[in-house]
C-alpha cells in the first residue's frame, strides 16, 4: 500500500485560496546552551505568541557603521554588477536587494555567525542552525519600493521545498526605521495560521518575486481576516536594533519616499532538521544565492571581542 503523505501546507495548487491551522511548534524546546544574549522565558513565550521579538540596539553604532559601509560597497561593486544576487529596484535604477551577503563579504559572513544571533536562533529552533538565505534590502530614500503582504515559509516551501515550520528570519536594521520610511510591518500572531495562495508558479519565478511578488500572494479576505485578529505593528527601532520573526509570520513594507534609507539586514536562520527537499508542483530547485542547498553543515558561531568584554 502506498502512504501518501497529504501535505498540510500545500499552497498555489488551484484558484481555491485557504486558512489552515499552523501544525508546528514556534518555539522548539531542547536548546540548553547559554548565550550572550540570550532570550528569557518570557521573551520566548513573547515570540512564540506573537511571532515576532525586537530588541533594541543589540549592535553598537560601531558595529552598524561597518556594516552599512559594507553593504553599501556590494551594492555598488561594479564587479557585481549584472550578478543575479543583485537586484534593482522595479523600474530599474537603484539597487534594491543584494543576495547571499554571507558569501560575499567576510565582514557580514562573520556577522552572520555572531553568537548573539546565532544562540538565539538555536533557542528558538531547538537545534544547531544553518543559513538558509541572506540578503541586504536597502529601500533607499524616496526610491525603495514596498515588499508586499506575504509569508516567507509559503515561498519556501512550495519553492525550495522546506518541510516544516522551523526556521526563524532576523533583520538587523542598519538605519533607524521609523513610521515614515518604510519600516517592517507584521500582523501579530499571523505565524498560526497558514495562508494557501491561489495561482500557478511560473517557471523561474525568483527572477520576478525577488523585485515584485505576484505568486504566493494571500488574498485579502484572509489578510483581512488576520489584520482583523492581531492588527499591524511596524518595527520601529534605532539602527543595531535586531528582529527575529517567525518564518510564517504574515509581512511587508510600503515604498519610501522619504530622504531617509531604510536599510536592513537579513539573515534566515533554518534547523538542521529542516533541510530542504524537492520543491513543490515539479519546480526546478532555485539557485543557491536564494536558497542554500549546497552544504547545511551547523553555523560554527564566534564571539566577537566586543562581546567577550561585555559578556
Ligand atoms: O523568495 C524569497 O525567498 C524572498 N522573497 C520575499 C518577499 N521575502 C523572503 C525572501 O527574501
Ligand atoms: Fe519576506
Amino acid at each position: 500500500m502506498m502512504l501518501t503523505l497529504t501535505d498540510v501546507y500545500k499552497s498555489r495548487c488551484d484558484n481555491e485560496a485557504a486558512i489552515i491551522l499552523r501544525q508546528d511548534p514556534v518555539v522548539y524546546q531542547g536548546w540548553k546552551e547559554v548565550g550572550p544574549a540570550d532570550l528569557s522565558q518570557h521573551q520566548l513565550a513573547r515570540y512564540a505568541q506573537k511571532g515576532f521579538i525586537v530588541l533594541k540596539q543589540l549592535f553598537s553604532p560601531e558595529e552598524v557603521g561597518r556594516m552599512l559601509r559594507e553593504v553599501e560597497r556590494l551594492a555598488h561593486d561594479p564587479k557585481l554588477e549584472g550578478y543575479d544576487e543583485v537586484i534593482a529596484e522595479p523600474g530599474g535604477g537603484e539597487v534594491r536587494s543584494v543576495f547571499m551577503v554571507h558569501r560575499l563579504s567576510p565582514v557580514l559572513d562573520r556577522l552572520a555567525r555572531d553568537i548573539r544571533l546565532v544562540n538565539i536562533a538555536r533557542q528558538i529552533l531547538g537545534s544547531e542552525v544553518y543559513i538558509h538565505q541572506s540578503r541586504a534590502n536597502r529601500k533607499p530614500g524616496f526610491k525603495g519600493k514596498e515588499f508586499y503582504w506575504h509569508s516567507d515559509f509559503e515561498t519556501w516551501h512550495v519553492e525550495d521545498g522546506m518541510p516544516r515550520m522551523r526556521a526563524v528570519s532576523c533583520s538587523i536594521l542598519l538605519t533607524d526605521n521609523d513610521e515614515h520610511n518604510g519600516p517592517l510591518m507584521i500582523i501579530p500572531g499571523s505565524h498560526m495560521h497558514y495562508i494557501r495562495c491561489v495561482g500557478e508558479t511560473p517557471g523561474e519565478h525568483y527572477k520576478y518575486s525577488l523585485r515584485k511578488q505576484e505568486y504566493g500572494v494571500p488574498d485579502e479576505a484572509s489578510l483581512r481576516f488576520l489584520v482583523d485578529r492581531g492588527g499591524i505593528e511596524s518595527m520601529k527601532a534605532p539602527a543595531g536594533s535586531v528582529v527575529f520573526f517567525d518564518c510564517n509570520a504574515m509581512h511587508g513594507s510600503n515604498s519610501n519616499i522619504t530622504p531617509r534609507p531604510r536599510s536592513n539586514l537579513f539573515f534566515v536562520y533554518n534547523s538542521v532538521e529542516n533541510t530542504l527537499g524537492a520543491p513543490l508542483h515539479g519546480l526546478a530547485p532555485r539557485p543557491e544565492f536564494v536558497a542554500t542547498r549546497s552544504d547545511f553543515s551547523p553555523i560554527e558561531p564566534v564571539t566577537p571581542e566586543t562581546v567577550k568584554s561585555s559578556a
